[in-house]
C-alpha cells in the first residue's frame, strides 16, 4: 500500500546502456508535440536530477560501510512489499561516472545527491572512514569535471543502525551525533561543494519511520515521533549554522516535502482535519526553521512535545536558511471524522475518490498542487528562495528494442513545469527544479516496482536506458545550458 494511504489508515484506526540510447541525438521518439515556448524559466534557473545514496549506492557492506537503519529494515521479512533490499540499487557506487555522463547528456546541470552517514561513519561518530569520504570525493570530482554543480544533502533517511541502536533520533544526543558528521562531512567538501541541503523531508521520515512504523527503523506511536520532531528540527538548524561556519559562499538549504491540502467538502470538521494535516505535512518543519516554533494551536497533540524541550532550544530551531527546497508529487485531500478517533486528536479520515489520473504510487496527478503549494511556502516572510528540489513520477515502464515510451511521464513534466512557471510569473523567488529522479531505483518500502527515473535501469544487468521522458529534457534543455 502507498505510503501516504498507510499514513491516513493508520492515523484514522489507531537507474548506458550502459547502453547509450538507441535513438540519434535530437530524434523525437514520442509523440508529443515539442512546443517549449510556454516554458521560459529564464537564463539563470538551475535544471537538474535529486538522488538519494540508500536508493541508488548499492555497496551496503563495502569499503568499511556499516549498516544503516535502511540495512536493516530492509533485510527484516515483510517490511519492503517486494521483498527486495538496497543492497545492490542501481550500484552507483561503482557506475557513478558513466551515470554522470547520462546526467551531462540530459543537458542537465545540477547533480542531487545524499552522504550516507555510515559510509564516512560507520561508528556513527569517531573515526572517519578513509574509503567512504574517497568515494564522494571521486563522485564530486566527476561532476566538476563534467560541469556539473554538486548539491549535496547531508541526510536523506539512512541513520547509522548503530545510532538507532542508542535511540536514534529519538534520543537528544542526535544533536551532538549530526553536528559531529555535519563537521565532518562540510569541512571535507568544503572547497568543491557550495551548495547544500541539510535533511530531506523531515516530516516524511519522522512520521513514516518513528510514528505510524511503515519506514525504517519500523517506530510507532507519538512516544518515538514527538522526540525525534523536536531532536530533527533543532538539527535543521545546527545543520544550517555548520555549512554556514565551515564553506564559504555557501548556498544553504533544506527541503521538505510537502502537499497542498484540500477538504471533501467544506464541512467545519473537514477544516479542522485538513489544518492538522497541513501541520503534520507542511508547517511543521519550515515554521520551526523559521522562528515561529510549533503550531501547537493548530494540532494540540504537538503540546507533548513540552518535555522534550530545554531552555534555549526554540530559539536554536531557527536558521535562516538562503532556500528553502519544495519537493511536491500530489496533493491530499482530507475528510473530518467528527468523533475523536484512536490517536488522539486526529480528526483524520480516508477519502475515497473517484481519481482520474493516478501514478503508480495512488497519488493523484493534480499539477496545479505544486503552485499552490510554492505559493504557500513563499508566503512565509523568512523565505527569500524556493528551488523545486523534488518532483516526478512512477508510471509502468515498457522497455522495448531499448526504448522506454513514457508519454504519460512527459505529460506529468510539462504540466507540473506549467504551474511552477505560473508561480514564478507571479513573482515567487523560483531559482531551480530538480527531477526526482535520474536512476529507477529502490522506493524505500515499494521495492524497485514504482519506476521513477529519466532512466530506465535493467536492475538484472544494471543496464541504462533513457526513456523518452530522459529524451524530452534533453531536447528541452538544449538551449539552455
Ligand atoms: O523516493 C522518494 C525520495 O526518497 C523522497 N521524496 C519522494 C520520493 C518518491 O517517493
Amino acid at each position: 500500500m502507498e505510503r501516504r494511504k498507510v499514513l491516513r489508515l493508520f492515523l484514522v484506526s489507531s537507474v548506458a546502456a550502459m547502453v547509450a540510447p538507441k535513438l540519434a541525438f535530437g530524434q523525437k521518439p514520442f509523440d508529443q508535440k515539442l512546443d517549449f515556448s510556454s516554458l521560459d524559466f529564464g537564463p539563470d534557473f538551475k535544471w537538474g536530477v535529486a538522488t538519494a545514496a540508500y536508493q541508488i549506492e548499492g555497496a551496503h557492506n563495502l569499503d568499511g560501510k556499516s549498516a544503516s537503519i535502511w540495512d536493516t529494515f530492509s533485510h527484516e521479512k515483510g517490511n519492503i512489499k517486494t521483498g527486495e533490499n538496497g543492497d545492490i540499487a542501481c550500484d552507483f557506487y561503482h557506475s557513478y561516472e558513466k551515470d554522470l555522463d547520462l546526467l551531462k547528456s540530459l543537458n542537465m546541470t545540477v547533480f542531487r545527491f545524499s552522504i550516507s552517514w555510515s559510509r564516512v561513519l560507520p561508528n556513527g561518530v569517531g573515526l572517519p572512514n578513509q574509503k567512504g569520504l574517497d568515494f564522494y570525493h571521486r563522485v564530486i570530482d566527476a561532476c566538476l569535471e563534467r560541469g556539473i554543480e554538486p548539491w549535496v544533502t547531508l541526510y536523506h533517511w539512512d541513520l547509522p543502525q548503530v545510532l538507532q541502536d542508542k535511540g536514534g533520533w529519538m534520543n537528544r544526543e542526535s544533536v551532538a551525533w549530526f553536528s559531529e558528521y555535519a563537521e565532518l562531512v562540510t569541512k571535507t567538501y568544503a572547497l568543491k561543494v557550495k551548495n547544500w541541503m541539510v535533511f530531506n523531508e523531515p516530516s516524511a521520515f519522522t512520521a513514516l519511520g518513528y510514528l505510524i512504523g511503515y519506514h525504517a527503523p519500523g517506530l510507532k506511536g507519538f512516544k518515538n515521533y514527538l522526540p525525534t520532531v523536536h531532536h530533527v528540527c533543532l538539527c535543521q538548524a545546527e545543520g544550517g549554522r555548520i555549512i554556514r561556519r565551515n564553506v564559504d559562499d555557501a548556498n544553504i538549504g533544506t527541503t521538505f516535502s510537502c502537499s497542498h491540502v484540500d477538504v471533501l467538502k467544506s464541512e467545519k470538521r473537514d477544516g479542522k482535519s485538513a489544518e492538522r494535516w497541513d501541520v503534520l505535512l507542511n508547517r511543521l518543519f519550515v515554521e520551526a526553521a523559521l522562528g515561529l516554533g510549533y503550531p501547537i494551536d493548530s494540532f494540540p497533540i504537538l503540546k507533548k512535545m513540552q518535555k522534550y524541550i530545554q531552555p534555549g532550544d526554540i530559539a536554536n530551531l531557527k536558521f535562516d536558511f538562503d532556500f528553502i527546497g519544495v519537493q511536491n508529487y500530489t496533493r491530499e485531500v482530507v475528510k473530518g471524522m467528527g468523533i475523536i478517533p484512536v490517536m488522539k486528536g486526529l480528526e483524520i479520515k480516508p477519502v475515497k475518490r473517484n481519481v482520474e489520473e493516478v501514478t503508480e504510487m495512488g497519488w493523484e496527478v493534480y499539477p496545479e498542487g505544486i503552485y499552490k503549494i510554492i505559493k504557500q511556502f513563499a508566503a512565509y516572510e523568512g523565505v527569500k528562495k524556493i528551488i523545486v528540489t523534488e518532483n516526478g513520477c512512477a508510471f509502468p515502464d515498457d522497455l522495448v528494442n531499448g526504448q522506454v515510451h513514457d508519454s504519460k511521464r512527459i505529460d506529468y513534466y510539462q504540466r507540473y513545469l506549467k504551474q511552477v512557471l505560473r508561480a514564478k510569473k507571479e513573482g515567487v523567488n523560483i531559482g531551480g527544479y530538480f527531477s526526482w529522479t535520474l536512476l529507477d531505483n529502490f522506493e524505500w518500502s515499494e521495492g524497485y516496482k514504482p519506476r521513477f527515473g529519466l532512466v530506465y535501469v535493467d536492475f538484472k544487468t544494471q543496464k541504462r536506458y533513457l526513456k523518452d521522458s530522459a529524451l524530452w529534457f534533453r531536447e528541452f534543455l538544449a538551449d539552455k545550458k
